[in-house]
């Protein structure tokens, strides 16, 4: 028999502002890794395990890995689900696999996961080509061959070895279709009415800025040097039609999902690719975070009228702050005046495009006023829904210390981009005068923004905003009482009744 590569995504809670029906898009790291591996070690069984997709518990996970025996298990975890990640690699362990871990948390934290001896090695940044050498190394079975593959971590008795890091893919047209055809492809999006059949597509990869709170740059970086510098690449305008024909024509895909940190980082190929859709007769709805100074630029070359045209009708715009100065202490190089011109052309040339505004609170020096500022701003520019994130200290951004390590993995349940839930800290106070100012600040512009978004023309567009507005007053609601009644250490996740089944 031959064995078995299994990419397991283990059962984990939602965030409360996702529905049951979009929670869980297609893991496409997992998709992409697996057709590399399958294109190129032949020899060898590749599968994915979603188990959030099937609604799959810990009890069923445990039996399916013990059934499948895999040789080598990989996962790869957001922060906020370190323990589930930890609590499958004892499980594959316990089956006698070797644990592989990558993505966005592990890559940032390898001695630290290492030392847990739960995982066999940590594969950093992008990882379709360090993949296919670490399973051929592995498999010839002596450390020196793992010391030889670039961008990997592991452990060599007392030692962490961190080998030298690995080059970025030059061209991603290179890469082989995502192995969709391994998901429960039917399952995503499947009774979403905002996300219908959903697929998570990627434009390209990297950023062009270097945001301190943000992970994704570091994450497909390119080394100048030992300096780590913000890299953008993009497929190919004809190799992503390829790919959306495919996702419709062989996987009834619906809506696109597209998970760059920035879909216009760009100026040319969102715009390229959305005239070769129409051309070809495809309109799919869309989501996308943008920036917003692209987002002006792509306004005045056509390109913008291209996209919505060919369907894109959600946006996540990052403005993060009220003001100029906080804006610069971040790095972040997308200023207010962008957000206000972003804004002034999305409300008059494109009023059926939900727009949803994300910002940052907790910065040293916030006060209350700083974050009534932030509500002000977000009221002001009329966005139809924002988030307030408070600023956390991921592995990777500038903010992360290896003291906030926590072998267990229970402290990276706060890293969940909600508000701490009234713990005792810096954040409570700012919290608390965010509630204060959503609850009883009904100035003038606040109150004729609820009247354009909630009667907007837009059916789908409202409907959003309902709900987003509804799970927003649950989620409140559950903390308060909770607050009441509980012992105070409610993550804010909803773990669903299937979790421990
Ligand atoms: C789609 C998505 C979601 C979806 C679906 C999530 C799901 N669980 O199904 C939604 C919108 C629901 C969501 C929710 C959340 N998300 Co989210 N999400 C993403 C997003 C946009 C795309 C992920 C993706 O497919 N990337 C494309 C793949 C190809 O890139 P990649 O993951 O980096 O993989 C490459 C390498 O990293 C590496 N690699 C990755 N994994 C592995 C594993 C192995 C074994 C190996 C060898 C290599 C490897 O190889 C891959 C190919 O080169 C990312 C941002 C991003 N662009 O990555 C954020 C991101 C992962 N999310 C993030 C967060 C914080 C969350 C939330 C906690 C809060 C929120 N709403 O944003 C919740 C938690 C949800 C939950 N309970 O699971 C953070 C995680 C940061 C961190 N270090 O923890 C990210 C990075 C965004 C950010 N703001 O920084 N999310």
């Amino acid at each position: 028999m031959k064995e078995l590569f299994l990419f397991v995504r283990p059962p984990r809670p939602l965030w409360p502002f996702n529905g049951p029906s979009s929670a869980f898009w297609p893991p496409l790291a997992f998709a992409s890794l697996a057709a590399a591996l399958r294109e190129r070690v032949r020899d060898l069984r590749v599968e994915i395990l979603d188990a959030p997709a099937l609604e799959m518990g810990w009890r069923t996970l445990e039996s399916e890995i013990r059934r499948r025996q895999p040789t080598y298990v990989g996962i790869g975890e957001e922060a906020v689900s370190c323990v589930e990640g930890l609590r499958l690699a004892a499980l594959a362990k316990a089956g006698g696999a070797r644990v592989i871990a990558g993505g966005c948390f592990f890559g940032h934290v390898a001695p630290e996961s290492l030392r847990t001896d739960l995982i066999d090695v940590v594969v950093h940044g992008e990882g379709e080509v360090t993949i296919v050498e670490l399973v051929e190394a592995l498999r010839g079975g002596d450390r020196p061959a793992l010391r030889q593959v670039a961008g990997i971590s592991f452990a060599d008795g007392e030692e962490v070895v961190t080998t030298e890091p690995r080059q970025l893919i030059a061209d991603l047209d290179t890469l082989p279709l995502p192995a969709y055809d391994l998901l429960p492809v039917e399952r995503y999006g499947a009774r979403s009415r905002n996300h219908p059949h959903l697929a998570a597509i990627e434009l390209g990869r990297g950023c062009v800025g270097s945001c301190d709170f943000c992970v994704l740059w570091r994450q497909m970086g390119r080394f100048a040097g030992d300096r780590l510098v913000p890299h953008l690449r993009t497929k190919s305008p004809e190799r992503l039609l390829e790919e959306i024909r495919w996702l419709v024509r062989h996987h009834c895909r619906r809506y696109l999902g597209w998970v760059d940190p920035c879909f216009n980082a760009d100026p040319e190929v969102p715009g390229q690719l959305s005239e070769l859709l129409l051309r070809d007769g495809l309109c799919l709805g869309q989501s996308a975070w943008v920036r917003t100074d692209g987002l002006v630029r792509d306004a005045a070359s056509g390109a913008l009228g291209s996209c919505v045209r060919a369907g894109l009708n959600e946006l996540y715009l990052g403005i993060e702050r009220p003001d100029g100065g906080s804006l610069a202490s971040l790095h972040k190089t997308s200023g207010v005046a962008d957000a206000r011109a972003a804004m002034r052309i999305l409300t008059t040339q494109f009023p059926q495009v939900l727009v949803i505004g994300s910002f940052i609170y907790g910065l040293p020096g916030d006060t209350p006023a700083t974050i009534r500022a932030i509500h002000r701003l977000a009221c002001e520019l009329q966005l139809d829904q924002f988030f307030c994130i408070p600023l956390t200290a991921l592995p990777g951004t500038t903010d992360w210390r290896p003291e906030l390590w926590d072998p267990t993995g229970r402290r990276f349940r706060r890293f969940n981009f909600l508000p701490s839930a009234g713990l005792p800290g810096r954040t409570a106070a700012l919290e608390r005068a965010l509630l204060w100012s959503i609850l009883f600040n009904w100035h003038p512009a606040r109150l004729r923004a609820w009247f354009r978004h909630l009667l907007a023309g837009d059916a789908r567009k409202r409907r959003v905003s309902w709900r987003l507005i509804g799970r927003g007053a649950q989620f409140h609601l559950r903390r308060l009482v909770g607050s009441l009644f509980a012992n105070g250490d409610d993550c804010g996740l909803i773990f669903p009744a299937w979790y421990e089944s």
